[in-house]
């Protein structure tokens, strides 16, 4: 219990503590800081976090993952260490006015890290969550994700878009967040009860801002000032047809951009008629443009993709940001544990998350 763990690494108690769950996307990947659209869902694992202000500028850090406590200050650059993202959100948090100076947290998770699954917007969201209700401000949830964001963005200096965060504050698990990333307007569907969203890691770690997500953003920025407009994956088939003059590589970049936005709308429309079969046929093309045209996948998750299809899932596809981390593949309920068994025996780096 992260309340219990905080008592015995601070000799206090904690003035507030919850948990905040990880995500992960069924569709929709690098469309949130292109204007399109995102779906994911809210996971059964994600970060305890308790925690209490100080009358000073320090801010102490227990982590359960690193077993370790960092000592920081509300005034310190990032410098590469595990605790930068809980110091951007505590920094967040004066800006916003529910805190006053630093603070005391603990912090217990059991999502793995560098998986795609938004271990550090479950932190950032989580703390500022907490700093929120424990100051009695009215912020809604997705005011706090635009903050997070913010974390990521101006503090960590990893340039991601808003899905992460959203998801992480609003959905629950057993419910998908259909997210229009140009407006913000979001709804939140139930998942079907007949099939699971399985996540299985690919055992193939990777980091976020290790530079090849922020190549991807560029390509995307210069695609956007050669349409003119920011949400190029709203672009018309018209508009595609003007970028020929463009080199071929940022072609396939906009192809993904536009053809995974449409995918997604229409796998919110499957997802609320219950059209599961369709839903996974959009789940492997989402795949294919990310292997082809976003040049994001690696050849041993672009292997596990292709068993978890073969063994008898409906869909299956890599999940967030790429180049390794997990896939997420729509399976029959009934079928799941002998389609695991199957994939997890020949693909022996692979473990399941959920
Ligand atoms: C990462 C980013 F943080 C998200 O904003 C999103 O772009 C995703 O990669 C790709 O869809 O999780």
């Amino acid at each position: 219990m992260i309340a219990q763990r905080f008592e015995k690494v601070f000799d206090k108690k904690a003035q507030i503590s919850g948990f905040t769950p990880g995500r992960v996307n069924l569709i929709g990947e690098h469309t949130d800081y292109n204007g399109g659209m995102v779906l994911p869902t809210a996971l059964p694992l994600g970060v305890s976090i308790a925690f209490s202000p100080r009358n000073d500028d320090r801010i102490q850090i227990w982590s359960d993952k690193f077993e370790d406590l960092a000592r920081r200050k509300t005034d310190d650059a990032p410098n590469d260490h595990w605790s930068d993202y809980i110091v951007g959100a505590v920094k967040m948090a004066i800006e916003a006015g529910y805190l006053k100076r630093g603070a005391d947290i603990a912090v217990e998770t059991n999502l793995p890290f560098g998986a795609g699954i938004s271990s550090s917007a479950a932190v950032t969201v989580g703390l500022l969550k907490l700093a929120r209700d424990l100051a009695g401000s009215t912020s809604s949830e997705k005011e706090i994700a635009i903050l997070a964001r913010r974390v990521e963005n101006e503090y960590i200096g990893m340039p991601c878009g808003i899905m992460d965060q959203m998801a992480v504050a609003i959905a629950h698990p057993g419910q998908a967040l259909a997210l229009d990333t140009n407006t913000l307007n979001y709804q939140l569907i139930d998942l079907p009860t007949t099939h699971d969203m399985a996540v299985i890691h690919s055992g193939q770690f990777r980091q976020l801002n290790e530079g090849r997500y922020k190549e991807r953003k560029e390509e995307c920025d210069a695609i956007k000032v050669a349409l003119g407009r920011e949400n190029i994956c709203q672009m018309t088939d018209v508009e595609f047809a003007s970028l020929s003059s463009l080199p071929n590589t940022l072609r396939r970049r906009a192809r993904h951009c536009m053809t995974e936005h449409r995918r997604t709308v229409e796998a919110v429309t499957c997802l609320r008629d219950s059209h599961i079969s369709r839903l996974g046929e959009l789940m492997n093309e989402s795949h294919v443009s990310m292997r082809e045209d976003f040049e994001i996948t690696i050849p041993p998750v672009d292997a596990l993709v292709a068993d978890a299809i073969s063994f008898g899932g409906i869909g299956a596809r890599q999940t967030g940001g790429g180049f390794g981390g997990c896939i997420v593949a729509c399976i029959e309920r009934g079928k799941r544990q002998a389609w695991q068994s199957e994939l997890l025996s020949k693909h022996t780096d692979a473990f399941l998350v959920c």
